[in-house]
C-alpha cells in the first residue's frame, strides 16, 4: 500500500483549501493568477538569486490560511487536525489590544518548524481563539449564552480527530485513510450553507464582527488563502490596475531599497457572499455577509531579538513623525525612518547581528587566506570567507495581522475600557493547544547555531 508523509499530506490539504476557496471567492483566483505572473516576472529578472528566499516550486505553492474558532476545546481539536499535517503551533499573538476596533480574539499560527519541512512545503494556519470571557467585550450574559452556543456546536467530528492523531502520531498515513483525512478536514472549513440566526449574530456584530464570525454561526470556515510573493509593490499595481481595489497601504516594512525583512502584506475585502438567514420569527431570508477577503504577503529575513526591538523602535518612530505631519503618509515617513537606522546590506545586518542567516563556505576566499586560530563569526564574514545566506522569515506581525483584521470591518464594534481583560500569554496559550507553543525566535536561533556549528566543524576551528 502507498503511504503519505506528512508532508505530503499538507502540500494536498493546502491545495484541496486553495480549489475550495477559489471556487467560494472567485476573487482568489485572480489573485492566484496575478501573484504566480509576478513571480515568474521576478525569477526571470533575478535568476538564481531570486531563489535565495525559497525555491520557485515552494514559493509557489506558498499559503497562509487563516481560521478562528471560538473555544479553548475547539482549539485543542483544531491543534489535533493541524498536527496530522505536521503543522504545530508557533508564537503568539493578542489581538485585542492591537486594534483601535474590537478584535476580541488570542492567537498562533500552526506551521511546520523543520527548515526542510518547510522547505518541501511552508503552508501555515494563523488560528485565531474568541477570548469570549474577556469582560471588556463581553457581558456576563453574553459571555454565558456564548459559552453555550459554542459548547453545543461540533465542528470537528470523531472520525477526523481520530484518523488525525494516527497521522500525526505515525507520521503517514494509508492511501485509503489520506484520502478520507483530507476530504473530512477540508469539509470543516467550508462555507456553510446553515441559516444564520440574525439576532444572536446582530447581537455579537454590535460588539464586534469577529465575534459575530467566530460565535454567530454553527461553524467555521477559512476567513482567507494568502499566496506570497516575491515583489509586493508589483502585485498592488497590477490588481489595481485590473480595478481590484486594494487597502491603501502594504502593512509592516516599507518599500526601500536595503534587505527584506520580516513581512509585508495588503488585502482586498472580498465581495459580500450569499447566506442564508433565520430571522426571529423563524422565517428563512436570503441574505448577504461580507467577513472574508484576499491578502497577499511578501517574505523577508527573520530578525534577531536585537532586530526585532530596532523593528519595533522605527515603527513607533514613524507613529509619532505621523502624529506631527499628518499630512505625510505612513510609507514615505517609515522610509525615512528605515534609510536612517537599519542597515543597507545583509551583509551588515549579518555582522550586527541583527537578522538570522545560514552560512555558506567561500571555497576560493578560505583557500587565499586559510583560517588558522578562533574567530569570530563577524570577521569571517567581513573578510569574505562565508558568505550569509538568509533565514526567512516564517511567521506574523501582531500589527500587520490586527490591520487585517480591521481592514474587513465597517463597524469599529465597542470594548468597555473600565474592566480589566482577561489575561493570556503564550504559556495559556500551551496549555489551551494541548502542546507547547515555540517561540519563533528561539527557532530561528536553533537554525543558525546549527549553521554555526557545521561551519565550525568544517574550519576545524571554534567560531564565536
Ligand atoms: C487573521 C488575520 C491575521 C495575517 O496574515 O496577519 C492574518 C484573520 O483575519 O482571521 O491572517
Ligand atoms: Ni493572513
Amino acid at each position: 500500500m502507498k503511504y503519505l508523509e506528512s508532508w505530503e499530506l499538507r502540500a494536498e490539504f493546502a491545495r484541496r483549501l486553495s480549489v475550495m476557496y477559489g471556487a467560494e471567492v472567485p476573487a482568489y483566483n485572480t489573485l492566484v493568477g496575478v501573484s504566480t505572473e509576478v513571480n515568474r516576472d521576478f525569477f526571470e529578472r533575478h535568476g538564481a538569486s531570486a531563489e535565495r528566499f525559497g525555491s520557485i516550486s515552494r514559493v509557489t505553492a506558498e499559503r497562509h490560511g487563516a481560521i478562528r474558532v471560538g473555544s479553548p476545546r475547539e482549539m485543542a481539536q483544531v491543534a489535533r487536525v493541524f498536527a496530522a499535517f505536521g503543522m504545530y503551533p508557533v508564537g503568539f499573538y493578542d489581538l485585542r489590544d492591537a486594534s483601535s476596533s474590537a478584535v476580541p480574539v488570542v492567537s498562533t499560527a500552526f506551521r511546520p518548524v523543520d527548515p526542510e519541512e518547510l522547505a518541501r512545503n511552508p503552508f501555515r494556519v494563523f488560528t485565531s481563539m474568541l477570548a469570549a470571557e474577556d469582560p471588556r467585550f463581553f457581558t456576563p450574559t453574553l459571555q454565558e449564552e456564548l459559552a453555550a452556543f459554542i459548547g453545543a456546536r461540533k465542528l470537528f467530528g470523531e472520525e477526523l480527530l481520530t484518523l488525525a492523531d494516527r497521522a500525526a502520531a505515525e507520521k503517514s498515513l494509508g492511501e485509503a485513510d489520506a484520502e478520507r483525512l483530507l476530504t473530512l478536514a477540508t469539509a470543516v472549513f467550508e462555507l456553510s450553507d446553515e441559516p444564520v440566526d440574525l439576532e444572536w449574530y446582530r447581537r455579537l456584530e454590535a460588539v464586534s464582527a469577529v465575534a459575530a464570525d467566530i460565535g454567530g454561526v454553527t461553524t467555521t470556515h477559512i476567513n482567507h488563502l494568502t499566496p506570497r510573493v516575491l515583489d509586493i509593490d508589483g502585485l498592488y499595481e497590477r490588481m489595481q490596475s485590473r480595478g481590484i481595489t486594494m487597502i491603501d497601504e502594504i502593512q509592516g516594512p516599507p518599500r526601500w531599497p536595503g534587505p527584506d525583512v520580516l513581512l509585508r502584506q495588503t488585502s482586498f475585502r472580498a465581495l459580500g457572499e450569499n447566506r442564508v438567514f433565520r430571522h426571529s420569527d423563524g422565517t428563512v431570508h436570503d441574505g448577504e455577509l461580507r467577513v472574508r477577503f484576499g491578502e497577499v504577503e511578501a517574505r523577508g529575513i527573520a530578525l534577531t531579538a536585537a532586530g526585532r526591538v530596532l523593528y519595533d523602535d522605527m515603527v513607533a518612530e514613524t507613529d509619532r513623525l505621523l502624529a506631527d505631519h499628518p499630512h505625510e503618509t505612513r510609507v514615505d515617513l517609515a522610509r525615512t525612518v528605515w534609510e536612517r537606522h537599519l542597515p543597507h546590506t545583509e551583509q551588515d545586518l549579518a555582522e550586527q547581528g541583527l537578522a538570522f542567516f545560514t552560512f555558506t563556505i567561500n571555497e576560493e576566499a578560505l583557500s587565499a587566506d586559510p583560517v588558522v586560530c578562533a574567530v569570530t563569526l563577524q570577521s569571517l564574514i567581513a573578510a569574505g570567507i562565508v558568505t550569509p545566506e538568509p533565514i526567512v522569515y516564517e511567521d506574523f506581525l501582531p500589527r500587520s495581522a490586527a490591520g487585517i483584521f480591521q481592514s474587513n470591518l465597517t463597524e469599529k464594534g465597542s470594548k468597555d475600557e473600565g474592566q480589566t481583560g482577561t489575561d493570556y500569554d503564550i504559556d495559556r496559550m500551551s496549555l489551551i493547544v494541548g502542546a507547547t507553543v515555540l517561540d519563533p525566535t528561539d527557532l530561528y536561533q536553533r537554525q543558525q547555531d546549527a549553521s554555526v556549528t557545521a561551519l565550525a566543524q568544517r574550519l576545524g576551528v571554534d567560531v564565536t
